[in-house]
């Protein structure tokens, strides 16, 4: 047990979810230290090497109004109200996320969302170090090794330690010395580049700024998300191996080639295509999952570190900001650290591996199902139930997006209409021949209504 007046607590990564909870404990009282391998991104420019913007839902945006950050990231966003689908022949089609204006999701920077949470962290007084890489840790005498840039080491006392140190994390290797984690890695076969669409020549978006833009092509796709300085991150997912892949699409040579062909709307619209296909890494894409998060009270994990998963959801951060706010509860509700812990891996992993499995699934759906009859059918039927049930047949989609559902609900509540979805559309061609009095029945014997702590 430690001392309820002398609450400490060290967090190893200070991105997203580091920074957040820095200010979650910090404005509870909290003493808190946070150690970040790179330079202060407010001094330095942010040098994360990784998806430039990010879609922020409504799980996410509820833990940041917690601390007090929402309206600052939300100031700095851009709204998008639904998927703008780009097909082979360049038609466009928008289709809405939600019902209205009230259920969108929003672009934000990543960089700019890392300074604001920084900002905040330090404003509720957290004590905040850069340039300080978790290295080694001593975990009989509570002591971490932090190396300045693989240079020289800094000794630092802990009560617990908190590893918010993303999928490469190094606490999570530190742990594994001293116990089995259960650690599996479960690679996609799939990476990702990005690219970039400048603003038009009068300053303005070059395409429609309120919409996360898709161009689905089966085995591949490419997705563009807003900037507020009127660009787009473009977002190029393609296969290791095969054909096309990044075994085959080498050279920016290459990559203009592909776009010629299956991207062609696309093409014009990313003068630096070449240029920055041929200098930027691919990103690779897998899903990692732990069957244990905390070693005793001596540290726990969260986010990337703890769960990393495709990004087909857009969740993953969204996911890590609600491991915050649950972990900085956990640890409220009890001041022995082992307890805390155990209460908040019992409590969020079974909701992780949850958007993990929805992840993989929405990738599937997003490059297979577009165009397939029965899908399509079933499709329009949900949004039927949906208006006929509100409160009680809500698609999963808008579980994960717009309510704050525990994701293993909406998981099993999904699997549930998804069921009921086949059953009711099968033998039938269109929505006309469908006995609404049956379906209603139907709706009303297989979901209760969702609880009120879920929207
Ligand atoms: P990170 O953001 O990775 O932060 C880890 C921090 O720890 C970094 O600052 C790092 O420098 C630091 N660090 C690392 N090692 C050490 C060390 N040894 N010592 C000290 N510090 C260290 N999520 C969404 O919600 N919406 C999206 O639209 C979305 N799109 C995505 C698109 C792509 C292509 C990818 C790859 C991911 C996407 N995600 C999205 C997921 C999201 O990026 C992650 O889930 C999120 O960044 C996790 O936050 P984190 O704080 O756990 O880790
Ligand atoms: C969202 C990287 C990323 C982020 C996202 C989403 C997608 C596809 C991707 C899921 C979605 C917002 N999605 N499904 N259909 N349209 N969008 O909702 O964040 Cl690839």
């Amino acid at each position: 047990m430690t001392d309820p007046d002398d609450r400490h607590i060290t967090i190893v990564g200070a991105g997203l979810a580091g920074a957040l909870l820095a200010t979650l404990l910090a404005r509870r009282g909290w003493r808190v230290d946070i150690y970040e391998k790179r330079g202060d991104p407010r001094v330095s420019g942010y040098a994360g090497g990784r998806s430039i913007n990010l879609a922020l839902a409504e799980r996410g945006r509820h833990a940041l109004r917690l601390a007090g950050a929402d309206d600052a990231v939300i100031r700095q966003a851009v709204m998008m109200r639904g998927r703008m689908v780009h097909a082979a022949d360049g038609r466009t089609e928008l289709l809405r996320y939600g019902r209205d204006d009230s259920e969108v999701i929003w672009s934000v920077h990543r960089g700019d969302l890392n300074v604001i949470l920084l900002d905040i962290a330090q404003a509720a007084g957290a004590q905040l170090h850069f340039d300080r890489g978790l290295d080694a840790v001593d975990f009989d005498s509570r002591v971490a090794r932090f190396r300045e840039g693989g240079g020289n080491p800094h000794h630092v006392a802990f009560q617990s330690l908190v590893g918010a140190d993303g999928a490469g994390s190094a606490l999570r290797a530190a742990i594994a010395q001293r116990t089995d984690l259960g650690e599996r890695v479960e690679p996609l076969g799939h990476s990702y580049k990005e690219l970039e669409i400048p603003p038009a020549p009068d300053g303005g978006f070059r395409i429609e700024p309120n919409a996360l833009h898709i161009w689905p092509r089966g085995r591949y796709m490419c997705i563009a998300l807003p900037n507020d300085e009127r660009t787009f991150t473009v977002t190029l997912f393609l296969p290791n191996h095969g054909e096309p892949s990044f075994d085959t699409v080498r050279t920016g040579a290459d990559a203009r080639t592909l776009f010629a062909r299956d991207f062609a709307d696309a093409l014009p619209l990313i003068p630096r295509l070449q240029e920055d296909f041929e200098q930027r890494p691919a990103g690779l894409l897998a899903t990692l999952t732990l069957d244990r998060w905390h070693l005793g009270g001596d540290a726990v994990l969260l986010g990337d570190a703890a769960h990393a998963m495709v990004p087909f959801h857009g969740q993953g951060m969204n996911c890590a900001f609600e491991d915050c706010v649950a972990l900085a509860d956990h640890l409220e509700r009890t001041d022995d650290r082992a307890v805390a812990f155990a209460a908040f891996q019992a409590e969020r992993l079974p909701n992780a591996s949850a958007i993990q499995q929805m992840a993989l699934e929405n990738y599937l759906e997003m490059r297979d199902q577009v165009d397939n009859e029965a899908f399509l059918l079933q499709r329009a039927l949900e949004r039927v139930l949906a208006e006929r049930h509100p409160g009680r047949f809500v698609p999963r989609y808008s579980m994960v997006t717009f309510l704050r559902v525990p994701y293993a609900i909406a998981f099993e509540r999904g699997r549930i209409q998804r069921a009921l979805l086949a059953e009711l559309t099968d033998g039938h061609t269109a929505l006309d021949s469908i006995d609404w009095t049956l379906a209603d029945a139907r709706v009303r014997e297989v979901l209760t209504p969702l609880a009120d702590n879920a929207a």
